[in-house]
């Protein structure tokens, strides 16, 4: 099936812990979303919009080719995603002010750490293998770099790593592992993107309404 091309596409996260709030921005700056919870994609009944609900991981790269005009995704995962595209064709419009997390080093709690210099040699477990590369880069830190897809605060413990680069936010899963942060990477937010590939005038039209009407909504939350 052909995407209606009368209509704007909003990628959002189907379900995890953008989903609640991406949903809830868009009601917020008025959009009547059709229901239907199971749905992989609703329309907007009072707007020419269809959301389109998929994994986080995904928004990138839909974005980035066209298939949706805009999506809500984290810095951390958008990221993540450029660093492996050196073509970026999407731009950020606006910070959204949840999902709010940091990408941080992490140790077990009674290892000596001294500074960045003392990652040199190391195994460092994470799912965000680039963003990790790019800061051992910055800091002239040679360490070898284990990509983990989840549970990667237990790398200590199965010695795959000493250390880990994973998201935290209230910090009570490095706990629960006893684990200490040592470092940060990556602050992170959910943004609104917009792919770059040139919209005929009538979607750019409809664009700008729904600019304006999530503008609306983050001037009212500064
Ligand atoms: O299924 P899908 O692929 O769409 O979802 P997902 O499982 O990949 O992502 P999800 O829903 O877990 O997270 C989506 C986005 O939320 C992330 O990409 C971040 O931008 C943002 N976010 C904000 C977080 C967190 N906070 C967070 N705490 N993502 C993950 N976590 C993890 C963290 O890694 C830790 O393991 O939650 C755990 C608990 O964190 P603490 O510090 O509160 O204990
Ligand atoms: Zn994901």
């Amino acid at each position: 099936m052909l995407a209606d091309r009368s209509r704007l596409h909003i990628a959002l996260q189907k379900s995890g812990r953008l989903a609640d709030a991406s949903r809830e921005l868009l009601r917020d700056a008025g959009f009547r979303i059709q229901s239907g919870k199971n749905s992989l994609t609703a329309r907007v009944e009072n707007f020419p919009a269809e959301l389109m609900f998929v994994r986080d991981d995904d928004i990138p790269t839909f974005v980035s080719d066209g298939v949706c005009e805009f999506g809500i995704v984290g810095q951390n995962v958008l990221e993540e995603f450029a660093l492996g595209e050196p073509d970026q064709r999407y731009e950020v419009l606006a910070e959204l002010g949840f999902g709010r997390c940091s990408l941080r080093l992490a140790a077990p709690e009674n290892l000596r750490f001294d500074g960045p210099q003392s990652l040199a040699g190391t195994r460092i477990a994470t799912s965000y293998p680039r963003l990790l590369t790019r800061y051992l880069k910055e800091q002239g830190i040679e360490a070898t770099v284990v990509k983990m897809n989840g549970a990667v605060e237990l790398a200590p413990r199965l010695q795959i790593a000493s250390f880990i680069c994973d998201l935290v936010s209230t910090g009570a899963t490095l706990e629960a592992n006893g684990l200490k942060p040592v470092g940060t990477v990556l602050e992170s937010q959910s943004l609104l993107i917009r792919t770059k590939r040139p919209l005929d005038e009538a979607r750019e039209a409809i664009s700008a309404g729904l600019l304006s009407r999530i503008d609306g909504v983050l001037a009212t939350k500064e």
